[in-house]
């Protein structure tokens, strides 16, 4: 077939940090692009009014990116983070008025005496200076070991704020309604106990957790969480006030007769869905946009040992899973969190470099998601250069590349044919 072809420029040293792939996803064709490349384990990401992403990476880094040129900031490097095995500094949450409420909250664990303890604290942005300072702890000493420490945050529309935390390894300690530990705890802006949380003077919204590394918001406030299990039975399940979670005597659904007593006497909440072998499911989030409509009202959940994205769809009204695909297969490596912007884009954060992953020359990273033919996708993808390139020819039209991927290429002029063939 004959090959209609455009002259172009490809400036290909540049483009090294914004690769970008079309793959199919969620039923359709959508570009796959790096937004920041180089990182050391991204743990949790928000997007801020104006589109910016705010995230934090487990050695001790707040930054901020902007998704349409790539550039980053990093505004805060905190130096007393202890980062080893899983603990660092964990998950981050704007304030719901950020920035007129210009506050942001962070848990991170440091050490002391020898001890791994964790706090989670409060940072202002300075607008004028764009920086960020330390301002307020609301919660500290929280226990841990160098596993088994959270954390996830999340604000609910009433501006209280959800801190899940581990179970240090120390099982029992999450029936233990006086221990803040192996638990989803719920506190106002400045750490107090709101005069509604289940037991008075208690931060403890939820109990029986082991790990709970995923919290995300629905409609009418419907409040989803994602938990590693031991070697099996990861959970993805509604987060119910005042209620018990089962661990360490229920692992995943009470299928068991001690299970089943402990369940009964403890009206213990079963997950929606339980995984065997465990997924390491992580960072989850609540699709409602139409960027991506197959996926529009599901949660969005990653995983890091299986590399998986995944869609689940919950009923309405019952606590039943209607639906639960794969959308994405070990096709990056780990993946710890997931953010939906504004125009409906997913961005992923890849964990290859926590010590359990396969780290390569790019990572770690953060990879935008978007549909092709959206004009956020068209618009970046000419950016990038990339365009709708099946092959790259070099000026004697030798073919040097398949398919939009030009990593690696000397900078040069190539021809960009838009045929069929691959010859
Ligand atoms: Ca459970
Ligand atoms: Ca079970």
């Amino acid at each position: 077939m004959r090959q209609k072809t455009t002259l172009a420029l490809v400036a290909c040293a540049a483009l090294a940090a914004n690769a970008a792939d079309t793959i199919s996803f969620a039923g359709q064709r959508a570009v796959a692009k790096d937004l920041v490349t180089g990182l050391q384990v991204p743990w949790g990401m928000e997007e801020d009014s104006a589109g910016k992403i705010w995230f934090t990476e487990r050695p001790g880094r707040v930054s901020r990116l902007d998704p349409a040129t790539g550039t980053r900031r990093v505004l805060l490097r905190m130096t007393d983070v202890y980062s080893s095995g899983e603990t660092g500094l964990l998950d981050l949450a704007l304030h719901p008025a950020f920035p007129r409420v210009p506050q942001i909250f962070t848990v991170y664990t440091y050490q002391s005496g020898g001890a791994i303890r964790e706090r989670l604290v409060r940072l202002d942005w300075e607008a004028a200076r764009d920086t960020l300072l330390r301002a307020d702890t609301l919660l500290d000493g929280v226990r841990g070991v160098s596993t088994h420490v959270g954390s996830r945050l999340l604000f609910l529309p009433d501006t209280t704020l959800l801190m899940s935390s581990g179970d240090y390894q120390n099982q029992p300690i999450a029936q233990d309604p006086l221990a803040v530990e192996g638990k989803i705890l719920r506190m106002t802006t400045s750490g107090t106990t709101p005069s509604d949380n289940p037991r008075p003077g208690s931060l403890v919204w939820t109990s029986g957790h082991r790990n709970v590394q995923g919290l995300a918001i629905g409609p009418a406030g419907r409040v989803f969480y994602s938990e590693h299990g031991p070697n099996n039975d990861d959970e993805f399940g509604v987060v119910r006030k005042g209620r018990n979670y089962g661990w360490p005597t229920v692992h995943g659904f009470c299928d068991d007769v001690v299970e089943d007593k402990f369940c009964n006497d403890s009206d213990v909440v079963e997950p929606l869905s339980a995984y065997t072998p465990t997924l390491a499911v992580a960072g989850i989030e609540w699709y409602g946009k139409d960027a991506f409509p197959s996926l529009k009202g599901r949660v969005l959940m990653t995983s890091l040992k299986a590399g998986q994205l995944r869609a689940l769809r919950v009923h309405e009204s019952r606590d039943s899973l209607l639906s639960d695909s794969i959308l994405v297969n070990n096709r990056w490596g780990r993946l710890r969190d997931v953010l939906v912007l504004s125009n409906g884009n997913i961005v992923l954060a890849v964990s290859n470099r926590d010590g359990r992953g396969s780290a390569g020359a790019v990572d770690d990273r953060l990879i935008e998601l978007s549909p092709v033919g959206s004009t956020t996708g068209l618009r970046r993808r000419a950016a990038a250069g990339t365009g709708d390139a099946r092959n790259l020819r070099d000026p004697s039209g030798r073919l040097v590349r398949t398919g939009a991927d030009v990593r690696g290429l000397p900078a040069s002029i190539y021809l960009l044919g838009r045929g069929s063939g691959r010859n």
